[in-house]
């Protein structure tokens, strides 16, 4: 590192206020700072990051910071902290590790906070990357279900909630950076670095340019090994991807658009537009995107031995229809980890729908999909299961011991109970008589 470290402080309140999505249209949000989505929050890798939260709404909230290698009591859930009540603030402080696009979302409450607004992007920048980009955009997708008077209305009949609770709450009104169908302009002949952060509920964004193809330089986790060039990328809630976009020529519009992506949903996936590009006058490019980011170890290979599984699946329930499943149960206190013991889990899905599983905390390593070994190498933290499908991940506790947890990353199989808490432990500790303390001392 050639630069100085240093610690970048930020004030997000929360609170209710009115949102303009479109001319015309406004919303009863709730967000930070009195906008959707929040400000962005930036600094350099290696740099403290401090953010006074102060809760203005009228209920409690605790704020998670997705993606980053915080301290376990920095996390930002109910196993880690008290709820950030009505009128107090909370003053969360960590370093950050890791350059990458992250983000800070609601972690109480999430079918409703979330559903209105409260998240915002983090980046992380590493002034020693090799990739030079011409200008760079943040993209926040989002969806709203609003009713035809703009308002948020839960379904009341039982059979509207059961479809709630089964596909997630999958909105009509399309967003991104918290307006509807917005025009980005463009100058032709550069080459941008397009970050996309899905913050949805529960849509699968199927990325689409209109064909044009574009390159994938990162995801969850920071830089690829090498640049991929694609025509589209799913990115399912909670996941990050970042392109090279263009060069485009002047005068060229096209269409932000999610192809239909059949995620098994009672309701029908289809194409839809999320924002429309136009391409101004051509400007000079210094554009340098290398054809190697970064090295990537492997952490473990194919075959190494599964030390855990995870079985995600859907079981009948008198109450609500269905239950959302972790190994069986509904949320689910999960065996530690020891500091420094090589975890290798293997999470499979037995449901007849996709689960984007989100890890709290760390990065790991697909190492194994189906039988098959990953095209590429990446650190991820939320990665799709397909129906019916299995993989192997790696990942290394470090020393941040603590809890932490993993879960479903669509918001209402989450609350629905498809989620664990587990304990990162000291190496030398045993583990049985963790488990006893813990039940002792922790809640949901
Ligand atoms: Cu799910």
């Amino acid at each position: 590192m050639t630069h100085q470290n240093q610690t970048v402080e930020y004030n997000l309140t929360a609170s209710k206020f009115q949102w303009d999505i479109a001319p015309g249209k406004t919303i009863n949000a709730w967000g930070f700072n009195q906008q959707i989505p929040a400000p962005t929050l930036r600094a350099k890798v290696g740099d403290t990051m401090i953010i006074r939260v102060k809760n203005n709404l009228e209920e409690s909230t605790i704020i998670h910071w997705h993606g980053l290698r915080i301290p376990s009591d920095m996390d930002g859930t109910g196993a880690v902290q008290e709820p950030i009540k009505p009128g107090e603030t909370f003053e969360y402080r960590f370093d950050l590790p890791d350059a990458g696009t992250f983000w800070f979302h609601s972690h109480a409450n999430e079918t409703v906070q979330m559903e209105r607004g409260m998240y915002g992007a983090l980046i992380v920048d590493d002034p020693e990357e090799p990739v030079i980009a011409d200008a760079e955009r943040i993209f926040m997708i989002d969806d709203m279900k609003l009713d035809s008077r703009n308002r948020f209305s839960k379904p009341g009949w039982f059979f509207p909630r059961i479809k709630e609770r089964h596909d997630g709450r999958q909105g009509n009104t399309l967003l991104i950076n918290g307006k509807e169908k917005p025009v980005i302009n463009v100058h032709a002949g550069q080459r941008e670095r397009w970050r996309f952060i899905n913050s949805s509920s529960a849509r699968y964004f199927y990325l689409y340019l209109g064909g044009k193809p574009f390159q994938i330089i990162g995801t969850d986790g920071g830089l690829l090994e090498q640049p991929r060039t694609v025509t589209k990328v799913l990115i399912t809630p909670g996941e990050r991807i970042d392109v090279i976009a263009g060069p485009f020529n002047e005068g060229e519009e096209f269409l932000i658009e999610s192809l239909a992506y059949n995620r098994m949903t009672f309701l029908r996936s289809k194409r839809e537009a999320f924002a429309t590009v136009q391409v101004g006058r051509e400007k000079g490019s210094i554009a340098n995107i290398p054809e190697k980011l970064r090295k990537i170890e492997s952490l473990a290979q194919q075959d190494a031995q599964v030390s855990r599984k995870i079985k995600f699946s859907v079981g009948p329930s008198l109450k609500n229809g269905m239950n959302f499943l972790v190994n069986n149960k509904i949320h689910v206190d999960d065996k530690p980890v020891k500091a420094g013991e090589l975890q290798i889990w293997e999470i499979s899905n037995t449901s007849l729908m996709d689960h984007p599983f989100h890890l709290h905390g760390e990065f790991f390593q697909v190492i194994e999909e189906n039988g098959k070994a990953p095209e590429y190498k990446a650190w991820k933290e939320t990665y799709n299961l397909t129906p019916r499908s299995k993989i192997k991940i790696a990942w290394m506790p470090d020393n941040r011991i603590g809890m932490w947890m993993y879960h479903c990353h669509i918001l209402e199989h989450h609350e629905a109970g498809m989620m664990a808490n587990f304990e990162v432990i000291d190496g030398s500790k045993d583990p049985s008589q963790h488990m006893n303390d813990m039940h002792h001392v922790h809640r949901h």
